[in-house]
């Protein structure tokens, strides 16, 4: 068995939930936080078996979508100054960031 973590935009979330139960894969979806952007995203745990692995990461790519984003500035009064970008930036987010691990022992009791 496989865990797959996908972080995506909040966007894609129901879009990318609905393709997953349609297909018959289980998922937990988890709110989370960027640490670059500081906002929110949505984190998806979906335990698969390892011959499951392709299709699953194939839905993840169709539904989760890339987008440009621009970082406004934001000042560090009552903030971290470290983490001060004085202009504007644009990045690039998503579709999806996608981690596939090895899961030792699943059990549900
Ligand atoms: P954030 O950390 O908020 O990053 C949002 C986007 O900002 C990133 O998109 C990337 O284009 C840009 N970015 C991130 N760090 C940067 C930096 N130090 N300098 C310049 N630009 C930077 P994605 O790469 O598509 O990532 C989307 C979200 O996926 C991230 O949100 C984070 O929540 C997660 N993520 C990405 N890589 C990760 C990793 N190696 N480990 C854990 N989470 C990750």
């Amino acid at each position: 068995m496989k865990l797959i973590m996908a972080v995506i935009q909040d966007k894609d979330s129901t879009r990318l939930s609905d393709a997953l139960m349609k297909a018959n894969f289980r998922a937990t979806k988890l709110s989370s936080t960027g640490g670059f952007l500081k906002s929110g995203n949505t984190t998806f745990l979906i335990g698969v078996d390892e011959g499951a692995v392709d299709e699953a990461m194939a839905i993840i790519k169709d539904n989760c979508h890339s987008r440009e984003q621009i970082v406004a500035p934001i000042s560090p009064m009552g903030g971290n100054a470290d983490s001060y970008v004085p202009y504007p930036v644009e990045v690039q987010v998503g579709g999806a960031t996608v981690f596939v691990l090895p899961v030792e022992q699943f059990e549900q009791f």
